[in-house]
Protein backbone atom coordinates (compact mmCIF):
# COMPACT_ATOMS: atom_id res chain seq x y z
CA UNK A 1 0.00 0.00 0.00
CA UNK A 2 1.69 3.15 -1.20
CA UNK A 3 1.37 5.34 1.91
CA UNK A 4 -0.40 8.87 1.49
CA UNK A 5 1.98 11.37 4.09
CA UNK A 6 0.38 14.51 5.34
CA UNK A 7 2.20 14.77 8.68
CA UNK A 8 4.48 17.23 7.53
CA UNK A 9 6.19 18.70 4.57
CA UNK A 10 9.12 18.03 5.70
CA UNK A 11 8.74 14.70 4.69
CA UNK A 12 9.32 15.09 1.20
CA UNK A 13 11.80 13.47 -0.50
CA UNK A 14 14.45 15.41 -3.36
CA UNK A 15 13.35 15.85 -6.59
CA UNK A 16 15.44 13.69 -9.37
CA UNK A 17 17.07 16.86 -10.72
CA UNK A 18 17.66 17.67 -7.07
CA UNK A 19 19.84 13.88 -6.45
CA UNK A 20 21.25 14.82 -9.63
CA UNK A 21 22.75 18.62 -8.47
CA UNK A 22 23.99 16.76 -5.29
CA UNK A 23 25.53 13.73 -7.11
CA UNK A 24 27.46 16.26 -9.11
CA UNK A 25 27.88 19.15 -6.79
CA UNK A 26 31.17 21.03 -6.68
CA UNK A 27 32.53 21.24 -3.06
CA UNK A 28 35.04 22.61 -1.13
CA UNK A 29 35.69 23.11 2.98
CA UNK A 30 32.51 25.30 4.15
CA UNK A 31 34.18 25.86 7.23
CA UNK A 32 37.27 27.41 5.45
CA UNK A 33 34.59 29.23 3.22
CA UNK A 34 35.82 27.15 0.39
CA UNK A 35 32.93 25.68 -0.68
CA UNK A 36 31.54 27.33 -4.40
CA UNK A 37 27.85 25.68 -3.87
CA UNK A 38 27.11 26.83 -0.52
CA UNK A 39 28.92 30.43 -1.63
CA UNK A 40 26.26 30.35 -4.39
CA UNK A 41 23.21 29.50 -2.00
CA UNK A 42 23.62 31.61 0.60
CA UNK A 43 24.73 34.55 -2.41
CA UNK A 44 21.23 33.56 -4.24
CA UNK A 45 19.68 33.77 -0.60
CA UNK A 46 20.55 36.87 0.24
CA UNK A 47 19.38 38.05 -3.01
CA UNK A 48 16.28 36.59 -3.02
CA UNK A 49 15.53 37.97 0.29
CA UNK A 50 16.95 41.20 -0.15
CA UNK A 51 19.30 41.01 2.56
CA UNK A 52 23.09 41.78 2.83
CA UNK A 53 23.88 38.32 3.29
CA UNK A 54 22.91 34.79 4.42
CA UNK A 55 24.47 31.63 6.11
CA UNK A 56 22.91 27.66 5.57
CA UNK A 57 22.61 26.37 8.36
CA UNK A 58 21.59 22.03 9.12
CA UNK A 59 18.10 23.41 10.65
CA UNK A 60 15.56 25.75 10.67
CA UNK A 61 15.47 25.15 14.87
CA UNK A 62 19.21 25.91 14.83
CA UNK A 63 18.58 29.27 12.49
CA UNK A 64 15.80 30.33 14.80
CA UNK A 65 17.99 29.93 17.86
CA UNK A 66 20.97 31.35 16.78
CA UNK A 67 18.95 34.27 15.63
CA UNK A 68 17.39 34.94 18.91
CA UNK A 69 20.50 34.76 20.69
CA UNK A 70 21.87 37.48 18.31
CA UNK A 71 18.82 39.78 19.01
CA UNK A 72 18.83 39.17 22.72
CA UNK A 73 20.92 39.69 25.97
CA UNK A 74 20.32 36.85 28.74
CA UNK A 75 17.68 38.31 31.42
CA UNK A 76 15.39 39.88 28.68
CA UNK A 77 12.41 38.29 27.21
CA UNK A 78 11.01 37.47 23.95
CA UNK A 79 7.59 38.58 22.77
CA UNK A 80 5.47 36.00 20.27
CA UNK A 81 2.88 34.58 19.53
CA UNK A 82 1.70 31.87 21.87
CA UNK A 83 1.63 28.76 19.01
CA UNK A 84 5.14 29.80 17.95
CA UNK A 85 7.60 27.05 17.07
CA UNK A 86 10.18 29.21 18.80
CA UNK A 87 8.53 29.08 22.13
CA UNK A 88 6.63 25.60 21.90
CA UNK A 89 8.72 22.86 19.77
CA UNK A 90 12.49 24.37 20.25
CA UNK A 91 13.12 22.22 23.30
CA UNK A 92 13.46 25.28 25.26
CA UNK A 93 16.68 26.15 23.46
CA UNK A 94 16.23 29.69 23.71
CA UNK A 95 16.47 29.44 27.87
CA UNK A 96 19.43 27.53 27.63
CA UNK A 97 21.20 28.97 24.98
CA UNK A 98 19.99 32.58 25.57
CA UNK A 99 19.05 33.28 29.26
CA UNK A 100 15.76 34.55 27.75
CA UNK A 101 12.12 34.04 28.75
CA UNK A 102 9.03 34.08 26.68
CA UNK A 103 6.07 36.44 26.78
CA UNK A 104 3.25 34.18 24.94
CA UNK A 105 0.61 36.28 23.64
CA UNK A 106 -2.69 35.41 22.04
CA UNK A 107 -3.36 36.11 18.61
CA UNK A 108 -7.02 35.13 16.34
CA UNK A 109 -5.57 32.31 13.39
CA UNK A 110 -2.41 33.33 14.89
CA UNK A 111 -1.91 37.02 13.89
CA UNK A 112 -1.09 39.58 15.86
CA UNK A 113 -1.28 43.23 15.00
CA UNK A 114 0.54 46.25 17.47
CA UNK A 115 -2.35 46.59 19.25
CA UNK A 116 -2.43 42.75 20.77
CA UNK A 117 1.49 43.04 21.23
CA UNK A 118 2.34 46.51 22.61
CA UNK A 119 0.91 44.78 25.66
CA UNK A 120 2.70 42.18 26.17
CA UNK A 121 6.19 44.40 25.71
CA UNK A 122 7.79 45.66 29.11
CA UNK A 123 10.23 48.54 27.70
CA UNK A 124 10.96 51.91 29.87
CA UNK A 125 9.11 50.67 33.34
CA UNK A 126 10.40 50.43 36.44
CA UNK A 127 14.10 48.72 36.79
CA UNK A 128 12.77 45.50 38.41
CA UNK A 129 10.22 44.51 35.69
CA UNK A 130 11.79 42.08 32.79
CA UNK A 131 12.38 44.18 29.52
CA UNK A 132 11.99 42.59 26.25
CA UNK A 133 14.57 42.73 23.89
CA UNK A 134 12.57 41.14 21.15
CA UNK A 135 10.14 40.21 19.16
CA UNK A 136 9.20 37.27 16.74
CA UNK A 137 6.68 36.42 14.13
CA UNK A 138 5.88 33.60 11.85
CA UNK A 139 4.65 33.66 8.51
CA UNK A 140 3.20 31.70 7.48
CA UNK A 141 2.08 30.78 10.69
CA UNK A 142 2.45 26.55 12.00
CA UNK A 143 0.14 25.72 14.33
CA UNK A 144 -2.49 28.11 13.32
CA UNK A 145 -3.29 26.39 10.38
CA UNK A 146 -0.81 28.05 7.48
CA UNK A 147 -2.44 31.74 8.32
CA UNK A 148 -0.55 34.33 6.63
CA UNK A 149 -0.13 37.97 8.36
CA UNK A 150 -0.26 40.99 5.93
CA UNK A 151 3.29 42.76 4.83
CA UNK A 152 1.55 46.20 6.52
CA UNK A 153 0.89 44.14 9.58
CA UNK A 154 4.45 42.93 9.97
CA UNK A 155 5.85 46.12 8.88
CA UNK A 156 3.89 48.40 11.50
CA UNK A 157 4.72 45.97 14.53
CA UNK A 158 8.60 45.75 13.54
CA UNK A 159 8.50 49.25 12.80
CA UNK A 160 7.46 50.05 16.64
CA UNK A 161 9.34 47.64 17.82
CA UNK A 162 12.47 49.43 16.33
CA UNK A 163 11.30 52.95 17.52
CA UNK A 164 11.42 50.96 21.37
CA UNK A 165 15.07 49.52 20.14
CA UNK A 166 13.91 46.16 20.43
CA UNK A 167 14.62 43.78 17.28
CA UNK A 168 12.43 42.00 15.37
CA UNK A 169 12.81 38.20 13.97
CA UNK A 170 10.67 35.53 11.44
CA UNK A 171 10.41 32.78 11.53
CA UNK A 172 9.63 32.29 7.45
CA UNK A 173 9.97 28.50 7.79
CA UNK A 174 7.48 28.98 5.16
CA UNK A 175 8.12 32.31 3.63
CA UNK A 176 7.52 31.23 -0.09
CA UNK A 177 3.72 29.68 1.37
CA UNK A 178 3.04 33.02 2.63
CA UNK A 179 4.32 35.07 -0.45
CA UNK A 180 2.16 33.08 -2.91
CA UNK A 181 -0.99 33.77 -0.08
CA UNK A 182 0.07 37.39 0.33
CA UNK A 183 0.68 37.68 -3.59
CA UNK A 184 3.87 39.40 -3.04
CA UNK A 185 7.56 38.62 -2.98
CA UNK A 186 9.67 37.23 -0.42
CA UNK A 187 11.50 40.06 0.34
CA UNK A 188 8.88 42.22 0.83
CA UNK A 189 7.98 40.30 3.73
CA UNK A 190 11.83 39.87 5.02
CA UNK A 191 12.12 43.68 4.23
CA UNK A 192 11.10 45.12 8.07
CA UNK A 193 13.28 42.38 9.91
CA UNK A 194 16.67 42.64 11.46
CA UNK A 195 17.07 38.72 10.84
CA UNK A 196 14.94 35.80 8.94
CA UNK A 197 15.03 32.18 8.93
CA UNK A 198 13.37 30.07 6.28
CA UNK A 199 13.71 26.14 5.69
CA UNK A 200 14.53 24.65 2.60
CA UNK A 201 13.68 21.23 3.69
CA UNK A 202 9.76 21.78 3.98
CA UNK A 203 7.41 22.67 0.99
CA UNK A 204 10.80 23.29 -0.91
CA UNK A 205 11.27 20.01 -0.94
CA UNK A 206 15.47 20.00 -0.09
CA UNK A 207 16.66 17.04 2.02
CA UNK A 208 18.48 19.37 4.70
CA UNK A 209 18.95 22.63 5.80
CA UNK A 210 17.40 26.29 6.33
CA UNK A 211 19.17 29.81 5.75
CA UNK A 212 19.25 32.82 8.09
CA UNK A 213 19.39 36.14 6.43
CA UNK A 214 20.37 39.75 7.87
CA UNK A 215 23.30 42.48 7.87
CA UNK A 216 26.82 41.21 6.89
CA UNK A 217 27.98 41.76 10.44
CA UNK A 218 25.08 39.64 11.52
CA UNK A 219 25.64 37.10 9.36
CA UNK A 220 29.41 37.11 10.79
CA UNK A 221 28.67 36.74 14.03
CA UNK A 222 25.56 33.80 13.42
CA UNK A 223 28.81 31.82 11.65
CA UNK A 224 30.70 32.00 14.72
CA UNK A 225 27.48 30.33 16.88
CA UNK A 226 26.92 28.13 14.15
CA UNK A 227 30.07 26.50 14.39
CA UNK A 228 29.94 26.78 18.75
CA UNK A 229 26.85 24.98 18.35
CA UNK A 230 28.83 22.14 16.01
CA UNK A 231 26.98 22.94 12.81
CA UNK A 232 29.88 23.60 10.84
CA UNK A 233 29.75 21.24 8.37
CA UNK A 234 32.35 20.62 5.55
CA UNK A 235 31.52 19.75 1.63
CA UNK A 236 28.08 20.33 2.39
CA UNK A 237 27.80 21.88 -1.24
CA UNK A 238 26.09 18.01 -1.85
CA UNK A 239 23.36 19.58 0.44
CA UNK A 240 23.19 23.26 -0.84
CA UNK A 241 23.18 21.97 -4.29
CA UNK A 242 19.33 20.87 -3.08
CA UNK A 243 18.87 23.76 -1.65
CA UNK A 244 20.02 25.91 -4.79
CA UNK A 245 17.14 23.90 -7.08
CA UNK A 246 14.58 24.03 -3.87
CA UNK A 247 15.12 28.22 -3.79
CA UNK A 248 14.88 28.51 -8.18
CA UNK A 249 12.88 25.87 -8.70
CA UNK A 250 10.15 24.59 -6.06
CA UNK A 251 8.52 28.19 -5.20
CA UNK A 252 6.43 27.91 -8.37
CA UNK A 253 5.08 24.66 -7.28
CA UNK A 254 3.85 25.82 -4.03
CA UNK A 255 0.35 26.94 -5.38
CA UNK A 256 -0.71 23.46 -6.14
CA UNK A 257 -0.12 22.59 -2.26
CA UNK A 258 -2.20 25.84 -1.64
CA UNK A 259 -5.26 24.41 -3.96
CA UNK A 260 -4.97 20.43 -2.43
CA UNK A 261 -5.05 21.87 0.92
CA UNK A 262 -8.03 23.99 0.06
CA UNK A 263 -9.87 21.15 -1.46
CA UNK A 264 -8.77 19.10 1.43
CA UNK A 265 -10.36 21.64 4.21
CA UNK A 266 -13.25 21.56 1.89
CA UNK A 267 -13.65 18.08 1.81
CA UNK A 268 -13.37 17.32 5.35
CA UNK A 269 -15.51 19.88 6.23
CA UNK A 270 -18.25 18.14 4.88
CA UNK A 271 -18.44 15.34 7.09
CA UNK A 272 -20.16 14.83 10.11
CA UNK A 273 -18.60 16.43 13.48
CA UNK A 274 -15.51 18.04 11.70
CA UNK A 275 -14.66 21.68 12.72
CA UNK A 276 -12.94 23.39 10.46
CA UNK A 277 -13.15 26.31 8.03
CA UNK A 278 -12.08 25.92 4.89
CA UNK A 279 -11.86 30.05 3.97
CA UNK A 280 -9.43 30.42 6.24
CA UNK A 281 -7.16 27.75 4.53
CA UNK A 282 -4.88 30.14 2.70
CA UNK A 283 -1.38 28.26 2.69
CA UNK A 284 -0.42 24.11 2.74
CA UNK A 285 -1.50 23.54 6.34
CA UNK A 286 -5.25 21.77 7.22
CA UNK A 287 -5.92 22.10 11.14
CA UNK A 288 -9.15 20.74 12.01
CA UNK A 289 -11.17 19.65 15.11
CA UNK A 290 -12.75 16.54 15.46
CA UNK A 291 -13.44 16.82 19.07
CA UNK A 292 -17.03 15.82 18.01
CA UNK A 293 -17.08 13.28 16.18
CA UNK A 294 -16.24 11.29 19.25
CA UNK A 295 -12.96 10.20 18.10
CA UNK A 296 -9.66 11.24 20.02
CA UNK A 297 -6.89 12.82 17.47
CA UNK A 298 -4.46 9.40 18.57
CA UNK A 299 -7.83 7.31 17.36
CA UNK A 300 -8.16 8.99 14.55
CA UNK A 301 -4.43 8.95 13.36
CA UNK A 302 -4.49 5.05 13.84
CA UNK A 303 -7.65 4.59 11.93
CA UNK A 304 -6.01 7.00 8.87
CA UNK A 305 -3.03 4.99 8.98
CA UNK A 306 -4.44 1.37 8.88
CA UNK A 307 -5.95 2.98 5.68
CA UNK A 308 -2.89 4.18 4.66
CA UNK A 309 -3.01 8.09 5.72
CA UNK A 310 -0.12 9.47 8.13
CA UNK A 311 -1.36 12.25 10.36
CA UNK A 312 -0.74 13.39 12.72
CA UNK A 313 -2.64 15.18 16.35
CA UNK A 314 -1.49 18.42 17.42
CA UNK A 315 -3.40 18.11 20.84
CA UNK A 316 -6.51 15.98 22.02
CA UNK A 317 -9.10 18.05 19.42
CA UNK A 318 -7.16 18.97 16.51
CA UNK A 319 -5.29 17.55 13.62
CA UNK A 320 -2.94 18.74 10.95
CA UNK A 321 -2.49 17.39 7.14
CA UNK A 322 0.21 19.65 5.26
CA UNK A 323 0.12 19.24 1.52
CA UNK A 324 3.24 18.91 -0.37
CA UNK A 325 4.50 17.75 -4.02
CA UNK A 326 4.45 14.16 -2.85
CA UNK A 327 0.99 14.20 -2.41
CA UNK A 328 -1.50 15.06 -5.78
CA UNK A 329 -4.67 15.42 -6.16
CA UNK A 330 -5.91 11.62 -6.50
CA UNK A 331 -4.61 11.19 -3.10
CA UNK A 332 -6.08 14.48 -1.54
CA UNK A 333 -9.59 12.81 -3.11
CA UNK A 334 -8.85 9.47 -1.30
CA UNK A 335 -7.79 11.23 1.77
CA UNK A 336 -11.20 12.87 2.33
CA UNK A 337 -13.42 9.68 1.12
CA UNK A 338 -11.08 7.54 3.19
CA UNK A 339 -12.30 10.12 6.25
CA UNK A 340 -15.69 9.53 5.06
CA UNK A 341 -15.66 6.02 6.14
CA UNK A 342 -13.82 6.53 8.96
CA UNK A 343 -16.51 9.23 10.40
CA UNK A 344 -19.66 8.18 8.84
CA UNK A 345 -19.25 4.56 9.97
N1 LIG B 1 8.13 22.33 11.93
C1 LIG B 1 7.85 20.92 11.98
C2 LIG B 1 7.64 20.44 13.42
O1 LIG B 1 8.72 20.78 14.21
C3 LIG B 1 6.38 20.96 14.05
C4 LIG B 1 6.62 20.62 11.15
O2 LIG B 1 6.39 19.42 10.89
O3 LIG B 1 5.91 21.55 10.76
N2 LIG B 1 9.75 27.03 12.40
C5 LIG B 1 8.58 26.54 11.98
C6 LIG B 1 7.44 27.46 11.76
C7 LIG B 1 8.45 25.16 11.74
O4 LIG B 1 7.27 24.70 11.33
C8 LIG B 1 9.55 24.31 11.97
C9 LIG B 1 9.44 22.82 11.80
C10 LIG B 1 10.76 24.88 12.39
C11 LIG B 1 10.82 26.26 12.62
C12 LIG B 1 12.00 24.06 12.69
O5 LIG B 1 12.59 23.51 11.57
P1 LIG B 1 13.53 22.21 11.69
O6 LIG B 1 12.60 21.04 11.79
O7 LIG B 1 14.31 22.23 10.43
O8 LIG B 1 14.37 22.39 12.90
Amino acid sequence: MELIDLRSDTVTKPTPAMRRAMAEAEVGDDVYLEDPTVNRLQERAAEILDKEAALFVPSGTMGNQICVKLNTRPGTEVALEQRSHIFNYEMGASAVLSGVTFRPVAGEDGLLDWDSISGAIHHGGPYYVTPTSLVTLENSHNMAGGSVMPVKTSQEICERAHALGLRAHLDGARIFNAAIALDTTVADIARPFDSVMFCLSKGLGAPVGSMIAGSKDFITEARNWRKLLGGGMRQVGVLAAAGLIAIEESPKLLIEDHANAKRLAEGLAELRGMKIDPERVQTNIVIFDIAETGLTTAQCSAELKSRGVLANGINAREMRMVTHYDVNREQIEQTIQIAREILER
